[in-house]
């Protein structure tokens, strides 16, 4: 029996995930290693549907390889690793899972603020280390009720995290490709003009090539030595060399980072800065959160295999006539 209507693993995904890929799907999973193009060889025109994360998603090489592809299904709302234009051009879906992780990505930005400005991390290590009994008190931090704080990006994440800040009588800004009919926040026309009238500047906008480098030296030079940066978005949209450089040298306050240009990997420079907090990109990652975002994809996967369209799409599949039957 020839198998068409394959499923293909993309990448690492949840294990629990791509369990049930495996055994419920009979999908396959794109080889790492140098027996790649002999997979695509054998397998790439039965591929029907992908399933994948920001971590890793599909290129425009892959697309190609894979000729009868309808949907690009990502676990995580972001998806600027897959080249969406190309996918728009050869009319495969491409679906992420918004929404179930809005608010564990907004409290960790939250978190990530209060403990950077506050220095709780640092803290933490100094009383680890046995530095109390020894030295005293630790430096004085930063408050954080009251502060100015502008947000790039008022999306879904960026919104529910001004919301929480509120709550904290923060005066809230922020900046966005277009201002946002009612919104109760002030709106900046541009980052570097956000960033001088705050003390804290959060990244809440999506990655890729729109946003690259949104936030750059002259961004950061604008928040200035007393102010903060923190990222709960992309890497991508910070220039990271202008960062560290600042950060060393005492041109910015401090940062707070979930996450990184090159993860894994992160500026070894920042390792031994204390005004710095460093997260392994965990915003979403909590137990609820994560099933919720399984849950989501399994959604968009079983809605494109039975009925040819994609439950949160970014992007619909052109038309249903040649999804799978
Ligand atoms: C995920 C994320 O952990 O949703 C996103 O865009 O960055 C995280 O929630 C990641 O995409 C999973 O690989």
């Amino acid at each position: 029996e020839l198998q068409s209507d394959r499923v293909l693993q993309v990448g690492p995904l949840k294990p629990s995930l791509a369990e049930i890929l495996a055994v419920d799907h009979r999908a396959l999973t794109l080889p790492v290693d140098d027996s790649r193009q002999a997979f695509l060889a054998e397998h790439g025109a039965s591929v029907t549907a992908v399933v994948t994360s920001g971590r890793t998603g599909v290129d425009a090489e892959l697309m190609a390889e894979l000729p009868h592809l309808g949907a690009i299904v990502h676990f995580g709302v972001g998806y600027d690793t897959t080249d969406v234009d190309e996918a728009a051009r050869r009319g495969i879906g491409v679906s992420n899972t918004p929404d179930v992780l809005t608010d564990c990505v907004a409290d960790t930005a939250v978190g990530l603020l209060i403990d950077t400005l506050r220095g709780f991390s640092a803290a933490d290590r100094f009383v680890r280390a046995g530095r109390w009994p020894r030295e005293g008190n630790v430096p004085l931090a930063r408050k954080v009720s009251g502060s100015r704080v502008g947000i790039i990006g008022l999306g879904r994440i960026g919104a529910a995290i001004a919301d929480r800040l509120v709550g904290f009588g923060c005066d809230i800004a922020y900046h966005n490709r277009n201002q946002v009919p009612d919104s109760p926040y002030r709106y900046a026309t541009s980052a570097a003009l956000l960033a001088a009238s705050v003390d804290v500047l959060v990244v809440a906008a999506a990655g890729g090539e729109g946003t690259r480098h949104l936030v750059d030296r002259e961004v950061l030079e604008a928040l200035g030595p007393n102010g903060f940066l923190i990222n709960v978005a992309r890497g991508s949209v910070v220039d990271e060399v202008a960062l560290v450089e600042m950060l060393t040298t005492g041109r910015l306050a401090g940062a707070g980072l979930d996450v990184f240009a090159d993860e894994p990997l992160v500026p070894a420079e920042l390792f031994d800065v204390d005004n710095v907090v460093l997260l392994p990109h965990v915003g979403s990652g909590t137990i609820a959160t994560r099933a919720a975002m399984e849950a989501l994809t399994l959604e968009n996967l079983d809605d494109y295999l039975t009925r040819g369209t994609l439950t949160t799409p970014v992007l619909q599949p052109r038309s249903t006539a040649g999804a799978p039957s």
